[in-house]
């Protein structure tokens, strides 16, 4: 059973990363209009990712016998028109996410509520990950260069980013989807 804190918290944190999917679905259709199609593909795989960030959590609170509550979505906020900016933000975005699944941990740890922890401990993961990716392709950029072939090069290489995620969610979360 969890406690009413928790439960309004991991709420929140269900309307964070749907905002997070809606914030890289907004970037997606921004890369594509501006013809880096492999940007927008890469961003629309992300957009995957943050939704079932969500649906784990949502499934979370089902499973303890909680209700998602669904509150409104902000309209998501993109910033920039170039690949760096478009990371840039990314990473700034990453960072914010980590510090509020770090304030849901820290809810967990002192209302020693240890499935939550538990469940936690997938997102602190996750995260580190979230984040190491949108550095390295900060890094492949200063590498290729900024320049229009830099830019065309590293929109090839995003774009073969393929789905790993579940991201039908009829059945629950799979036992086996990974993260
Ligand atoms: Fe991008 O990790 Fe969820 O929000």
């Amino acid at each position: 059973m969890l406690s009413k804190k928790i439960v309004d918290r991991v709420n929140l944190q269900i309307n964070r990363e749907i905002y997070s999917a809606y914030l890289y679905m907004a970037m997606s259709a921004k890369a594509a209009e501006a013809g880096y199609q492999g940007v927008a593909s890469w961003l629309m795989v992300q957009f995957h990712e943050e939704m079932f960030h969500a649906m784990k959590f949502y499934y979370y609170l089902l499973d303890q016998g909680a209700r998602p509550e669904l509150a409104k979505i902000d309209a998501p906020e993109t910033k920039g028109s170039t690949i760096k900016e478009w990371f840039t933000h990314v990473l700034e975005h990453e960072k914010f996410v980590t510090a509020s699944i770090r304030e849901l941990l820290e809810l967990a740890l002192a209302e020693k509520d240890y499935a939550t922890e538990n469940l936690l401990r997938w997102y602190v993961d996750e995260q580190v990950e979230e984040e190491k990716n949108a550095t390295e392709i900060l890094q492949q950029l200063e590498l290729v260069g900024e320049g229009k072939q830099g830019a065309f090069l590293l929109n090839i290489e995003l774009g073969k980013r393929t789905l790993t995620v579940q991201s039908d969610f009829s059945g629950g979360i799979l036992p086996t989807s990974a993260g």
